[in-house]
């Protein structure tokens, strides 16, 4: 079988480990450094790479995206006119819901509470409450939002969910549109951020949408830290109207060492890690594009770059 050849870009990702699963999909892995034919590279595997990368690529057919949100390629202004593809893999959906439920269960059983007592050697009894008296908003239900949401709802608490199209999601109460949001957060005891970088989610939720939020109510970020008014949410959890929030995301990554978040007891920070992608199970999602694209054929998980994801 004649291998294609596609050009690997990514600070943060195993070579190695994607070019061995790619080999079975016929696809031969190479680092920019290491090619010397140009012309003969027909897709590209990354993840933000420099300004200027696929210039020099003239026959570059497919560009995927190492990750699920493409924030980082779309709007710039040096990507070839071809599709863009990100990973669409149920595993890394997978380990995203999981990162999800351990951070609405840590709420949802006051662990931030017990480990505080700990700490004073206070035995604090608080009884466990029913899931199904705990709201969990989830915002965005796209691949790995939906995910997230049904994982909650199948540990048996009462999930909303929003996007910008309407959903019916069994087990979940679904709305849509931006009005709809006025709604969702109100209602919710806790707060998950799965939305996209986009012109619209950014910022999106400030001041305002805190302060409409419970007091009292926990907030999750593991999408993007762009759709956070950084400022106004670290000026919610000061004054205590929210109680709390997990921060695997931020606007300006790696955290700056000067930032508030790190020293405020009431936030539990991860450095951009709740989901990855995963090569052994995402190799076979993008050998099937390459073969699509030989054979003329429309590739799956294409994004729309006008939408934004
Ligand atoms: P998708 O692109 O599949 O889905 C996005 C969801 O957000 C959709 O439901 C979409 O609505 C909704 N949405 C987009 N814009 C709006 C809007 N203006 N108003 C309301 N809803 C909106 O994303 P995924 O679920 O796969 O992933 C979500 C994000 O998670 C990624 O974009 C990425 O930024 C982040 N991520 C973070 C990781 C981490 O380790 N922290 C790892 C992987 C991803 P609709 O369904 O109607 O289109
Ligand atoms: C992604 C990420 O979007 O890891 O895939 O943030």
């Amino acid at each position: 079988m004649t291998k294609s050849r596609m050009v690997f870009y990514s600070e943060l990702d195993d070579f190695e480990a994607w070019r061995k699963a790619l080999e079975p999909e016929a696809i031969e892995l190479c680092r920019n450094e290491d090619i010397t034919d140009v012309d003969g590279v027909r897709s590209a595997l990354v993840w933000k790479p420099p300004h200027g990368f696929f210039q020099s690529f003239r026959n570059l057919e497919l560009v995927v995206n190492l990750g699920a949100g493409v924030d980082a390629l779309v709007g710039r202004n040096d990507l070839p006119d071809i599709p863009i593809t990100r990973l669409s893999d149920p595993r890394m959906a997978r380990m995203m819901a999981g990162f999800v439920l351990f951070a609405v269960t840590r709420y949802a059983r006051d662990i931030p509470q017990f480990e505080k007592a700990q700490r004073q050697r206070r035995w604090h009894y608080l009884h466990p409450k029913d899931p199904a008296d705990i709201t969990v908003g989830v915002l965005g239900l796209g691949e790995l939002g939906l995910e997230a949401a049904r994982e909650c709802a199948r540990h048996g608490y009462r999930v909303l969910g929003w996007s910008r199209t309407q959903k019916d999601v069994d087990g979940i109460s679904c709305s849509s549109g931006a009005e709809a949001l006025a709604s969702v957060l109100p209602q919710s005891d806790i707060v998950v951020c799965m939305l996209p970088k986009t012109r619209e989610t950014d910022d999106l939720l400030d001041a305002g949408r805190f302060r409409s939020m419970k007091q009292g109510a926990f907030f999750i970020n593991v999408s993007r830290g762009s759709v956070v008014d950084e400022p106004a949410l670290i000026e919610a959890l000061q004054s205590g109207w929210l109680g709390g929030a997990t921060l695997d995301v931020f606007a300006k990554e790696p955290l700056s060492e000067d930032s508030p978040l790190w020293d405020m007891e009431n936030v539990l920070i991860t450095p951009h890690l709740a989901s990855i992608a995963l090569p052994s199970s995402a190799a076979r999602q993008i050998g099937e594009n390459v073969r699509r694209i030989a054979r003329n054929e429309v590739v799956l998980s294409r994004i729309d770059p006008r939408r934004g994801y």
